[in-house]
């Protein structure tokens, strides 16, 4: 149940249709910079923005638990395998809070796995890069979580409240998430030579496929203008990079491992700093389905759906006992 989600339904599909009143309506709420709830009227087409953000989203988390996932069984000490199964777990948690965000909005589950699935719908890049070292749950959890925290924060406020309030947990977790990855980088930076080098070559991996985790430069991105009038995004894509840039440089000074990149400088003016060009073929390419991993990690998920098939049967048999029982008791 959420704030205002309770009578009856403003129009029959909740979308505000070419009503002057209930479009009126929705831009005041923006504009008072109160929240959207399920039951307000909306522009169709602020709904299907927002379930278009919303199951990439979704499915950037469980499609994401692959890459570490590789690596729970060859992990250095109990310890730290510990820590990455309950990091791997947490990403599934955020794949549910996201996907019951994606159902307030009339998508079911099943309907956005099956367009996950037959390739009509995206999850982030950055999934498609394999995990060759354990240094990589390092980099993955210092850059890959570093940058979700930069680009989720600002989603906390994001004008579609259930969106808003899945994003605060998550938020906290990928918080955890970050600081556990720069302590395995940390550890191995002061180990020895060849640990520290394992590191490097991590981070040099890394680095360039996180930049573009924010997706294409402002100016090649059809969705920013129309997001940010919604309040779904705060902020654009190059900001955000630019934020993140901001913030890893110090720390990687920290951990004395070096970002590839020979363009990078402070810039006294800007008061930011400044980076080389990124390579935007690679990042389109890998949408496109030309990354290392992509069709791994979607052949992987296909699988792993089809093998879940019985817990799914078994839960909704489940379910429906459980209202019949209930019934006969009434
Ligand atoms: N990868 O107009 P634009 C995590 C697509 S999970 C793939 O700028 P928008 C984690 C974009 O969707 C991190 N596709 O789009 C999990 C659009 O697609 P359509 C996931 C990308 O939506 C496990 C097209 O390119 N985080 O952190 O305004 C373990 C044009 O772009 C990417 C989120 O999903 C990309 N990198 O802005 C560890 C955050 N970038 O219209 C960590 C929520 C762009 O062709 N999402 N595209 O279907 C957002 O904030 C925004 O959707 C984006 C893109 C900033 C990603």
């Amino acid at each position: 149940m959420y704030g205002n989600d309770f009578g009856p339904k403003i129009t029959a599909d909740g979308d505000a249709g070419d009503d002057p009143a209930l479009l009126d309506g929705f831009q005041r709420t923006l504009d008072a910079g109160d929240r959207i709830e399920p039951r307000d009227a909306m522009p169709a087409g602020y709904r299907k923005t927002l379930i278009r953000q919303i199951a990439q989203h979704a499915h950037s988390e469980i499609i994401g638990m692959q890459p570490e996932g590789n690596w729970i069984t060859r992990a250095p000490s109990l310890r730290r395998k510990a820590i990455l199964m309950a990091k791997v777990q947490d990403e599934a948690g955020h794949g549910l809070y996201l996907y019951a965000a994606a159902e307030t909005l009339g998508a079911s589950r099943e309907e956005l796995l099956n367009l996950l699935h037959d390739g009509k719908q995206k999850y982030s890049s950055i999934f498609n890069y394999p995990t060759l070292t354990w240094a990589d749950m390092g980099a993955i959890g210092w850059l890959v979580d570093g940058a979700a925290i930069v680009n989720q924060v600002p989603i906390c406020r994001c004008s579609y409240g259930p969106y808003a309030r899945a994003m605060v947990r998550i938020c906290k977790e990928e918080s955890f998430h970050q600081r556990q990855g720069f302590e395995i980088l940390d550890t191995l930076s002061r180990g020895n030579p060849s640990q520290h080098a394992m590191a490097q070559d991590a981070i040099d991996r890394w680095w360039w496929p996180s930049l573009m985790m924010f997706g294409p430069p402002d100016d090649q991105s059809p969705n920013s203008a129309q997001s940010m009038a919604w309040g779904i995004k705060r902020f654009s894509n190059d900001e955000l990079r630019q934020r993140f840039v901001d913030m890893i440089v110090p720390q990687a000074k920290i951990l004395r491992l070096a970002l590839p990149d020979p363009d990078l400088r402070w810039n006294a003016e800007t008061e930011h700093w400044d980076f080389g060009p990124i390579d935007w073929a690679e990042f389109f390419g890998v949408l496109k389905g030309d990354g290392p991993c992509n069709e791994q990690r979607i052949a992987h998920r296909r699988g792993a759906h089809t093998d879940g098939a019985w817990v799914r049967e078994a839960a909704l048999a489940y379910a429906d006992k459980h209202v019949a029982r209930t019934a006969a008791v009434a």
